[in-house]
């Protein structure tokens, strides 16, 4: 592994810079005290004789206790679990012009410094990566105009529909609150009991059922700002967005076997593979995509654009690409970083403005507001990681940790004793200014009619997706709600899945052990106690497009596999050229092999060479790879048919499955394996694009095992017959 420290390439960067002046770098340094005393002795206390009580004064010992004693802030109420890079965002080219006045947006000469955090929202800061649940994707662009904050998710819609049900959402979510059980997960009572009463999720229950809620790696996951935005131009003209993010190497996930797995085998997983890739020059690179709604457009949809259950199909109106986001340098501190980064949506820049989705509105409190707790007060705005790298003037003073000092003998504006500065700056000179939406209503406490189509969407979605993704959405609900110690709550569900797809709701019953139910009247309890309760059940819609094929990950890319992961298994005595010669040509493609043998340290080849192992079976597993090449050598092969785990990462390769292939006499180990023993149906094997076996490492074989990893998974054994791992 290459050190942490930047490459040439990705050190020149504005917030570098501002980052530098606070960066300490201890390295053949004297120790010393935050007051700058060098420190003799950080190993004994100060004591009243060798074996004497330790002394008050010892102010070493005090400093050093105290400060560890506050080592630790509030984690994040939700999201506490992320992990952070710096990098680089910059446009393609200037046709957004049109649109917004945003200067990052539209100058492609422009390179933004960005930090993003991506983070699961339910578990605790130590909780494991491979939860099913969505994923935060937030970005901070620090912009010469300010900084412009983008908090979204992996998922394009949202659960709820007014800000004011966040908190209930999120109790019924967290761990249940007699027991703190269960840690990460919504596969308990609380959680669907909400969602069985709350119709207006089903939505995005189909996506975080789905296996975008279990991703191979937050570098092929989508990334969507979920509210519809505004766009202002420089004439004042506005039109709404919705923004995205697509990833490069496209979109790709685990099963859930494997999920549950990682979560024991490497809890980090996510958080390691983000940051080894850095370390490799593998930068995770995502296009910036915009849908632009043109104001007059607003109420052409069968959905209402402020709904943020719904999602603009891309079918309707095409994602354009307009620039690119490159995550390049790991952090240096994570705490001092990617803990302290505080996003906020209502950080915005000229040329980008909000809606009224009622969830955006509530969120535009809730994220400076929970600063205050979680970063201690008024001033998180200066911690390094958050301050702007445009210049920063204004009358707030003081408060709790105040680092900078305001030289101004005045606070306030207007003032005419320092010359009425600092000034405010008109439109032309860069002055943020509201969009003038014109406002002409009743003050009134109620959801909007227009709100009320909670299934349509969720059937485009399910509909969207391929037959295997299907059956996973299928397995994760009777996982889910088989979890359930409440019947009546599965019930309910169900009833709710009969409203999305009939045959949906019949395999999950069918796994739960339960009749389809009649779904519960009312189905929808969100309304207030003084109105009618008619006047807000689910409106039947006919959408206007009945598939998108974008909302499908088997529609994805497929045609790299750049920084995949290939376990080589091995031992004494492995065949040189098999091993070398696959390996050139995976690493030529940009995937990364890891040796696996019965031992750790070191194996010898046919030609007498050491080969370095990268982990012995002990400390590694087949999840955490995407693939497994067995090189020849009849020694080697001898050695690990003794192994009962490489016979294991073969059955469960196969029954995850991924990319398999073995050369020359390895054909024995898989005959040891449950898929050569177990599998009837001998055919199958035959038609497996993805088992591949070969005499020698021929150009064509290979070619073989490349494409069967790119494409990450051979789904047809999933509908064939299943054979234990
Ligand atoms: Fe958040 N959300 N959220 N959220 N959210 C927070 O802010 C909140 C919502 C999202 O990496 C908190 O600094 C409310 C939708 C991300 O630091 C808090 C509502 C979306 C992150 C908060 C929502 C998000 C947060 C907790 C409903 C996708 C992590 C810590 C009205 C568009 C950012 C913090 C990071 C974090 C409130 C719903 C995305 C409490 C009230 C919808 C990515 O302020």
């Amino acid at each position: 592994m290459k050190n942490s420290k930047p490459t040439e390439k990705n050190d020149q960067n504005q917030k570098f810079d501002d980052l530098s002046k606070n960066t300490e770098d201890g390295s053949n340094q004297f120790m010393t005290t935050n007051q700058g005393v060098k420190i003799n002795d950080d190993n004994n206390s100060l004591k009243s004789g060798e074996r004497g009580s330790t002394l008050l004064e010892d102010f070493i010992l005090r400093e050093k206790i105290t400060h560890f004693d506050h080592e630790r802030i509030p984690e994040r109420i939700v999201h506490a679990r992320g992990v952070g890079a710096h990098g680089v965002f910059k446009v393609y080219d200037d046709s957004m012009k049109e649109f917004t006045k945003a200067k990052f947006l539209t100058d492609p000469s422009l390179e933004t410094p960005i930090f993003a955090r991506f983070s699961t929202v339910a578990g605790s800061r130590g909780s494991a990566d491979l939860a099913r649940d969505v994923r935060g994707f937030a970005v901070k662009f620090y912009t010469e105009e300010g900084n412009y904050d983008f908090v979204g998710n992996n998922m394009p819609v949202f659960f709820i529909q007014d800000a004011i049900k966040f908190p209930d959402l999120i109790h019924a979510v967290k761990p249940e609150p007699h027991n703190e059980i269960p840690q990460a997960a919504s596969a308990h009572d609380t959680f669907w009991d909400f969602i069985s009463l709350s119709p207006e999720s089903m939505h995005m229950i189909m996506w975080a059922m789905s296996d975008r809620a279990i991703p191979r790696s937050l570098r092929m996951m989508e990334g969507f700002n979920v509210h519809t935005y505004r766009f202002i131009n420089e004439a004042g003209k506005s039109c709404f967005v919705k923004m995205h993010w697509k990833p490069l190497l496209g979109m790709h996930s685990v099963v859930w076997d494997e999920a549950l797995k990682i979560n024991g085998q490497d809890p980090d997983f996510h958080r390691r593979d983000l940051h080894d890739a850095i370390e490799n020059g593998d930068f995770a690179e995502w296009e910036f995509g915009v849908q632009i709604i043109p104001e007059e457009d607003e109420h052409k949809f069968d959905f209402d654009l402020l709904d943020p259950t719904k999602l603009v199909p891309e079918e309707l109106v095409p994602v354009k690409k307009i620039g690119k986001m490159t995550l390049n340098r790991n952090t240096d501190n994570y705490f001092a970083e990617t803990e302290q980064v505080a996003f906020h949506l209502g950080h915005v820049v000229p040329g980008i403005d909000f809606t009224n989705d009622p969830l955006l509105q509530g969120r535009l409190f809730s994220y400076t507001d929970t600063q205050l707790s979680r970063l201690g007060g008024p001033n998180f705005h200066e911690i390094p990681i958050n301050r702007p790298i445009a210049p920063m003037h204004n009358n707030q003073r003081d408060g709790i940790a105040r680092m900078e000092i305001n030289k101004s003998k005045t606070a306030y504006f207007p003032n005419s004793i320092s010359d009425g500065s600092p000034k405010q700056a008109k439109a032309t000179e860069g002055g943020f200014t509201s969009y003038q939406e014109r406002v002409d209503s009743y003050k009134i406490r109620t959801r909007s009619k227009s709100f009320l189509d909670f299934f349509s969407q969720a059937t485009l979605f399910y509909n969207s997706q391929s037959e295997p993704e299907q059956s996973h959405i299928q397995d994760a609900l009777k996982f889910e709600l088989g979890k359930l110690e409440r019947p009546e709550i599965a019930e309910r569900v169900v009833g709710l899945l009969t409203q999305i797809d009939k045959n949906l709701a019949a395999v999950v019953a069918k796994g739960l052990g339960i009749e389809v139910p009649e779904p519960k009247e009312p189905m929808n309890h969100q309304f207030g106690a003084d109105e009618n309760p008619d006047d807000f059940q689910p409106i039947d819609v006919n959408p206007e497009f009945k598939n998108s094929p974008a909302l499908s990950m088997a529609n994805t890319v497929k045609d790299t596999i750049k920084t995949r992961q290939v376990a080589f298994l091995a031992a004494d005595g492995v065949d040189a050229e098999s091993l070398s010669s696959m390996k050139k040509s995976l690493q030529d493609e940009g995937a990364v092999v890891k040796v696996i043998a019965p031992h750790g340290g070191y194996i010898n080849d046919s030609n007498g060479n050491k080969i370095k192992v990268d982990k012995s079976f002990l400390a590694f597993a087949s999840v955490l790879v995407d693939a497994i090449y067995i090189p020849s050598g009849e020694k080697s092969i001898q050695a690990l048919m003794g192994v009962p785990d490489a016979i294991h990462f073969i059955n469960e390769t196969f029954t995850h499955c991924k990319a398999l292939a073995f050369c020359g006499d390895a054909k024995k180990l898989f005959d040891k394996s449950y898929v050569a023993q177990k599998l009837t149906d001998k055919k199958a094997i035959d038609k497996d694009e993805a088992l591949i076996m070969m005499d020698n490492v021929t150009k064509e074989d290979t070619q073989k095992f490349i494409t069967a990893i790119a494409n990450h998974r051979f789904w047809p054994r999933e509908k064939g017959e299943k054979v234990p791992s």
